[in-house]
């Protein structure tokens, strides 16, 4: 089996390969934190226990945190506090004493946000040839009071011609040790736990770079529309040097049991397959594979284009993953949540000459609505959530892209048993949390009522029958 696994590689890799061109890559630093190519997980670091003796004049006595970023290869102290105007030291020479450091520059303060940068942290061993380069922010989330994040300060970008098409692709230092090939070899979705570079090819031409459809980490091969190459890369990133090359890994099939269902799977020895149509079934190399993404995508009669994303809860914000679970013949076993099937779908593994049959999902999507309560008297308040499951109890995001644009959140309405309008408000835009919909009830209503969802899903619609709750019967809240 292992004989297998090594043949299919290097024989894939290696065999019948044939230059298609040597690219130029230039380094473009970021010009704003969120700009894309945006790597949803850079580093996110939670304050050290303690703090270093030596610490820079300016922070003494001033509430100081440290913190301790992976980078050139170890680790790199940053002390900084949370107190708005306060500047951010990082050990660059890494030696241990923050006091003999200058501050870093501020771009900018924006909301909860301060933002740093760039921060330069040359590789001593290279003699300054090599040096990671990286932002940091200073927030708040709902989670930590104060953390800070660092991801790179920018990234190599250029465009390569691949079979007489051109695509930009982007290179990034992810793992922040100044060098660019990195290659991952194992990868299980989670950007916190992966010690490697990043690669983004442009594929529809859009000229951004998606987070999930056109960015992986950095792989010896890529796939682009069905044709495989080698992608060699020179430490500083400057070059990269595409071949294409004859695949002759060993085929099995996947078979996603709905037609309209797309997906983005990675694999450490294809690094992204789109797979989209051909009735939700597809001859794929033989391995493992992270699913990075997956949609339903209908066209409307109309010509318009709906597209709605499976509903990846916490890959993201905490690294976590929650593995499916399959039985023997291959179908997904639900997993229970909560009253929701929350089924998750993040990994899954191609036999060759075998085909993996998933359990029937997609639509007609159904609205599972759950309405509690907390707090009583004059602070009663109904919270309300829902969350849209397809057959096979798989969830999907709240709103859909229209034609490629984002739409926005759902809205809420509650009436009383004589049509009487209680409440109307919009859930919030961060889906990925899904926040639970507060009605400030207060002392102000007792009875009967009903809850009107209205989606920004299209064609996609769940059909819906009317359910009537009682403020006074509810189920009370619990957190998760
Ligand atoms: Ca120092
Ligand atoms: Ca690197
Ligand atoms: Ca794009």
């Amino acid at each position: 089996m292992l004989r297998g696994v090594l043949v299919v590689l290097l024989v894939g890799l290696c065999s019948g390969a044939w230059p298609q061109g040597d690219f130029a890559l230039e380094y473009r630093a970021y010009k704003d934190f969120w700009e894309t190519p945006y790597v949803g997980v850079s580093q996110w670091l939670s304050k050290n226990p303690g703090l270093p003796r030596d610490l820079p004049g300016e922070l003494v006595g001033k509430g100081a945190r440290s913190f301790t970023v992976r980078a050139v290869g170890g680790e790199v102290l940053m002390v900084t506090s949370e107190d708005p105007e306060a500047e951010l030291y990082v050990d660059i020479d890494r030696d241990g004493d923050l006091s003999d450091e200058k501050p870093i520059a501020r771009w900018g303060v924006g909301g909860r946000y301060r933002w740093y940068g760039p921060v330069v942290v040359p590789v001593i061993e290279s003699k300054g040839w090599l040096a990671a380069r990286f932002n940091v922010v200073t927030g708040k989330t709902s989670k930590d009071p104060f953390m800070l994040i660092a991801r790179p300060a920018g990234y190599r970008t250029g465009t390569v011609r691949l079979r007489g098409d051109r695509y930009r692709i982007a290179l990034i230092d992810f793992n922040l040790n100044g060098r660019y090939n990195d290659v991952c070899t194992a990868f299980g979705g989670d950007y916190s736990k992966l010690d490697a570079d990043c690669f983004a090819i442009d594929l529809n031409g859009d000229g951004a770079f998606s987070s999930r459809a056109e960015l992986a980490p950095l792989t010896e091969a890529i796939c682009v529309w069905g044709t495989y190459y080698s992608l060699a890369v020179l430490p500083d990133g400057a070059k990269v040097r595409l071949r294409r090359v004859r695949p002759q890994f060993r085929l099995g099939r996947l078979d996603v049991g709905c037609k309209e269902m797309g997906l983005a799977l990675f694999s450490s020895h294809t690094g992204l397959l789109i797979l989209s149509g051909s009735k939700g079934q597809w001859d794929i190399p033989a391995g493992n594979y992270t699913v990075m993404f997956s949609a339903i995508t209908r066209v409307d009669r109309e010509g318009v284009k709906w597209n709605l994303p499976r509903w990846f809860k916490g890959r993201h914000e905490t690294g976590s993953v929650i593995v499916a679970r399959y039985t023997d013949d291959g179908l997904i076993k639900q997993l229970k949540r909560g009253e929701l099937l929350r089924e998750q779908l993040a990994s899954l593994t191609i036999q060759p000459g075998k085909t993996l049959k998933l359990g029937k999902m997609g639509p007609p999507l159904r609205m599972v609505t759950t309405v509690t309560r907390q707090g009583s008297g004059n602070n009663l308040t109904v919270l309300i959530n829902f969350a849209l499951v397809g057959q096979g109890g798989e969830e999907y995001e709240r709103s859909a892209r229209r034609n490629g644009a984002s739409l926005g959140p759902p809205k809420l309405r509650i009436f009383d048993d004589k049509d009487k309008l209680l409440e109307s408000g919009s859930f919030l835009p961060a889906w990925r949390d899904a926040p639970d919909y507060l009605w400030e009830v207060r002392g102000s209503y007792r009875g009967k009522f009903r809850v009107e969802i209205t989606l920004n899903i299209g064609p996609f619609n769940p059909s819906s029958k009317t359910e009537w709750y009682d403020v006074e019967s509810l189920p009370r809240h619990k957190p998760e």
